[in-house]
C-alpha cells in the first residue's frame, strides 16, 4: 500500500494555518532558519528491513498483523514512510533474511519507489537451517578454522550481493565472545577476528566502506570480542582506510558518555555510522529519543561540531540508520517517531551558537556554556522539522496521516494477520 500524494496534500491543507503561525513565531527567534531547514531536508536516515515487523523479547512476541512477507513488501513499507517524512529514502538489508531472488529486478523496483540500498548486514550470530559447522561458540573468533572460513565466505557473499544492488558498505556485527571466564583466550580470539576481517576487507570494492559494530554484552555475557569502541577502533585502524567504527546507541554499558566517544572517533576520522535507538537499562532498542532526548541532543552537538571541523557533509559523511525493535507499538508509527526525534535533535544542535560556546569554554564560564546548550535544547523546533517535511513534499503530521489513511488496517487486509518480517 502507498498513500496518494493528493491525500497528503489535502491533509496538510487542513493544518496549514496552525503550522504557519507556529513556524513564523519560531523563525522570528532564530537567525539561520533557511540554512537549518535545508540541512534537515538533506538528512536521510536508513530503515533496516528487520525493523518493519514486530519485534519481541525472549518471552514472546505480539504481532501487529500486516507485516511485510518479502523483500518487495519491505521496500514498499519504507517507501510509504518516506512519502510521509521524505527523510528515509534508504533500506538496509540483512542477509540471509533478505536475499534478493533477482537482484536486477530488486534494484529497479527500489529505484521505482525512490529508494536506495544502505549498508548490507551479515549474520553469523545464528545457524541457518541445516548449517554445519555451527556458530554456537562464535564465528570469526572460532577455534576451528572451518567455522571461521564459513563466516568469512558469508561476509564476502554479502558484499557481492550488495554490489549487485548498488550498496556501498557492509556492517559487520559479531556476537562472538564468551559467557564464562576461562572459555576463551582473549588474544587468540582477537587475532582470529582480525584475520577474518582482513580477508573480508580485501574483498571490498574501492568505493566501499566496512563498519565494525561493537556491543558491550549479549548474547555473550562475560566478554565480547568486539565489545567497545576501543576494540572496534583497533580493528578499524589495523584494517585500513575503508574500515570505520559504527556506534549503536544501545551497545554501551550503562551511563557511558557516548557523546565523548563520538567526538573522539570523529576526530580520528574513524566514525563511520550510527545506529539510533534508545534505552533505559541496556540494549533496550526503544524508540529513538523516547527515554533520553538530552543525550541524543548532546550526541548531535558533537556530530555537528565534529563534522564541521572536518568539513564533512552532514547528510552523506556518515551512515545514519535506525536500529530498534518495536514490541508494543505499530513498527511503522514507531519508525516515524524515531526519524522525527533524530531530526529534532539535529535541528537543536544546529541552533547552538558555536562561537559563543567556544568563548565560554575558553573563559571557563561553565554557567554560560550550560545556558547556551540548554537554550538550544529547550527550543521547540518541531515547526522547523515540519516545515522541512512540507518543503520536501511530505506530511505536516506523518502519524496523523498514517492513522487517517488506516494504513495498518489496509496492510492487514492486504497481507493477512499472521505474517513475519524477520528470520528470528
Ligand atoms: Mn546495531
Amino acid at each position: 500500500m502507498q498513500i496518494a500524494n493528493d491525500f497528503i496534500k489535502e491533509y496538510n491543507q487542513q493544518n496549514i494555518t496552525t503550522h504557519q503561525r507556529s513556524f513564523s513565531f519560531l523563525s522570528d527567534q532564530i537567525e539561520n532558519t533557511t540554512e537549518i531547514i535545508k540541512k534537515l531536508m538533506a538528512l536521510q536516515v536508513a530503515i533496516p528491513s528487520w525493523a518493519l515487523g514486530t519485534g519481541g523479547t525472549r518471552f514472546g512476541r505480539f504481532p501487529e498483523g500486516g507485516e511485510p512477507r518479502n523483500l518487495e513488501e519491505k521496500m514498499q513499507d519504507v517507501a510509504l514512510l518516506n512519502s510521509l517524512n521524505r527523510s528515509c529514502d534508504a533500506i538496509s538489508l540483512h542477509i540471509p533474511w533478505d536475499i534478493p531472488q533477482d537482484p536486477g529486478a530488486t534494484k529497479s523496483y527500489a529505484t521505482s519507489l525512490g529508494l536506495r540500498f544502505d549498508a548490507m548486514n551479515s549474520n553469523t550470530f545464528q545457524d541457518q537451517p541445516g548449517q554445519t559447522p555451527s556458530y554456537k561458540f562464535g564465528s570469526l573468533q572460532h577455534t576451528d578454522k572451518a567455522v571461521r572460513q564459513l563466516a568469512i565466505d558469508h561476509n564476502i557473499e554479502v558484499i557481492r550481493q550488495g554490489m549487485e544492488l548498488g550498496s556501498k558498505s557492509i556492517t559487520v556485527w559479531l556476537s562472538d565472545g564468551s559467557s564464562f571466564p576461562g572459555q576463551l583466550n582473549f588474544r587468540k580470539a582477537f587475532q582470529h577476528v582480525l584475520e577474518g576481517l582482513t580477508e573480508i576487507y580485501s574483498a571490498l570494492p574501492d568505493d566501499w566502506k566496512m563498519f565494525v559494530e561493537y556491543k558491550a554484552y549479549e548474547p555473550n555475557f562475560y566478554s565480547m570480542t568486539v565489545g567497545d569502541w576501543g576494540q572496534s577502533l583497533l580493528y578499524a585502524n589495523k584494517l585500513g582506510p575503508k574500515a570505520f567504527t559504527l556506534v549503536d546507541l544501545g551497545h554501551h554499558l550503562p551511563n557511558a558518555n557516548i557523546e565523548q566517544i563520538v567526538a573522539l572517533l570523529l576526530m580520528e576520522g574513524k566514525l563511520g555510522g550510527f545506529h539510533f535507538n534508545d534505552s533505559k537499562y541496556g540494549d533496550d532498542d526503544l524508540t529513538t529519543g523516547s527515554i533520553k532526548p538530552y543525550q541524543l541532543f548532546l550526541i548531535f552537538k558533537e556530530l555537528v561540531e565534529g563534522m564541521d571541523a572536518r568539513k564533512m557533509d552532514h547528510a552523506s559523511g556518515l551512515a545514519w540508520m535506525i536500529d530498534a525493535s518495536h514490541n508494543i507499538k505499530d513498527p511503522l508509527e514507531d519508525l516515524l517517531q524515531s526519524v522525527e526525534a533524530i531530526q529534532i535533535s539535529y535541528a537543536q544542535a544546529l541552533l547552538i551558537d558555536q562561537d559563543a560556546l567556544t568563548k565560554a569554554q575558553n573563559d571557563n564560564d561553565v554557567v554560560l556554556a550550560q545556558e547556551i546548550l540548554q537554550s538550544a535544547f529547550r527550543t521547540d523546533v518541531r515547526p522547523l522539522v515540519a516545515e522541512a517535511r512540507l518543503r520536501n513534499g511530505g506530511a505536516l503530521s506523518p502519524i496523523g496521516i498514517f492513522r487517517s489513511a488506516n494504513v495498518r488496517k489496509n496492510l492487514v487486509n492486504e497481507r493477512g494477520k499472521n505474517t513475519q518480517a524477520t528470520g528470528l
